[in-house]
């Protein structure tokens, strides 16, 4: 054991580009449900009955009241220690680039200036006919009623459902960062979402050493170089710090 952390510690110091892939479980320590573990949001109902176009067109004010709950959620919450630190890291090395399924702006809110968003983000919202944007922020949408356009058309949120391809460039980019990462942190995520979960796997063909952060084993572990279990808001603190000081910044 001792020896793949003194590997993992080797890599951090002599590093200088990184990729944090992220999924719900960075967000957990905000206060933000995970999507499949216990208490998760999708225990109560099915993610196929709800994060999918034809859910959204069969009962649109359902799934508009099922978005409006996780924002209210998510305005409530603030980034965690985990969020924080991923943000100071950009201090410590040359870049540090965030490739994100979550939807809930916690990592820029952190100060993360790199951040894709793989799957959209829960603030944004588009008329389905015109393709308007409306922010969740500047309208006080109804709760539970999905709400109209100016044009008649139906407002949807700015996020990708299940059978729907992810914003190409947003894809593309976090390809190119895990393929040119020396580092891939693979952080709160069960990794079985594809095509986002290519992207780690995708770093580690491109010889990234790829660290996983959870609080249990996952699809990915196998993968892994290097498996930290524990809490992302306590372990990520603690990563910041050891950069900080192998990179001998006082
Ligand atoms: C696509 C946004 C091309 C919305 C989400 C059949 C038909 C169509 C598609 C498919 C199909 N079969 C498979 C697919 C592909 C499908 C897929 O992968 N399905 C899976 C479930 C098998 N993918 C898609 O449909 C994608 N599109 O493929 O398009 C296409 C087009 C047409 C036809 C075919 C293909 C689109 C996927 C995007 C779906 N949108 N969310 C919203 O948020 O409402 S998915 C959702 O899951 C979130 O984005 C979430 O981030 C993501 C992944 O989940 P995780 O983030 O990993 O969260 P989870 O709860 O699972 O895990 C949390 C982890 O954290 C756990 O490991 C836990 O241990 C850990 N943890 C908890 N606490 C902590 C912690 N770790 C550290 N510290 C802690 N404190
Ligand atoms: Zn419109």
């Amino acid at each position: 054991m001792n020896e793949l952390k003194n590997m993992f510690v080797e890599k951090l110091k002599t590093a200088n580009k990184l990729l944090v892939f992220t999924g719900a479980g960075i967000s957990a320590e905000s206060g933000i449900a995970t999507f499949r573990g216990e208490g998760g949001i999708w225990e109560k109902f099915k993610a196929e009955e709800l994060a999918n176009f034809n859910a959204f067109m069969s009962n649109p004010d359902l799934v508009w009241e099922w978005y409006q709950y996780r924002r209210k959620i998510i305005n409530e919450a603030k980034p965690n220690k985990g969020h924080y630190a991923i943000a100071e890291m950009e201090l410590y090395f040359e870049s540090v680039k965030v490739s994100t399924q979550n939807v809930d702006n916690m990592h820029k809110r952190a100060g993360s200036k790199n951040v894709y968003e793989l799957h959209g983000n829960i603030e944004r919202n588009y008329c389905l006919k015109c393709r308007t944007f409306y922010n969740s922020a500047d309208f006080n949408f109804e709760y539970n009623k999905a709400p109209k356009c100016k044009c008649g058309g139906l407002i949807r949120p700015d996020v990708v459902w299940f059978g729907e391809t992810l914003p190409m460039e947003e894809f593309a980019l976090s390809e190119k960062a895990a393929s040119n990462s020396d580092i891939v942190f693979v952080v709160g995520t069960s990794a079985v979402v594809y095509p986002a979960a290519q992207i780690p796997i995708s770093g580690k063909s491109s010889g990234a050493y790829v660290v996983e952060i959870n609080i249990e084993e996952t699809a990915l572990t196998r993968f892994a170089d290097y498996s930290i279990f524990g809490k992302s808001g306590e372990i990520l603190p603690e990563i910041c710090k050891l950069s900080k000081e192998l990179k001998n910044i006082c």
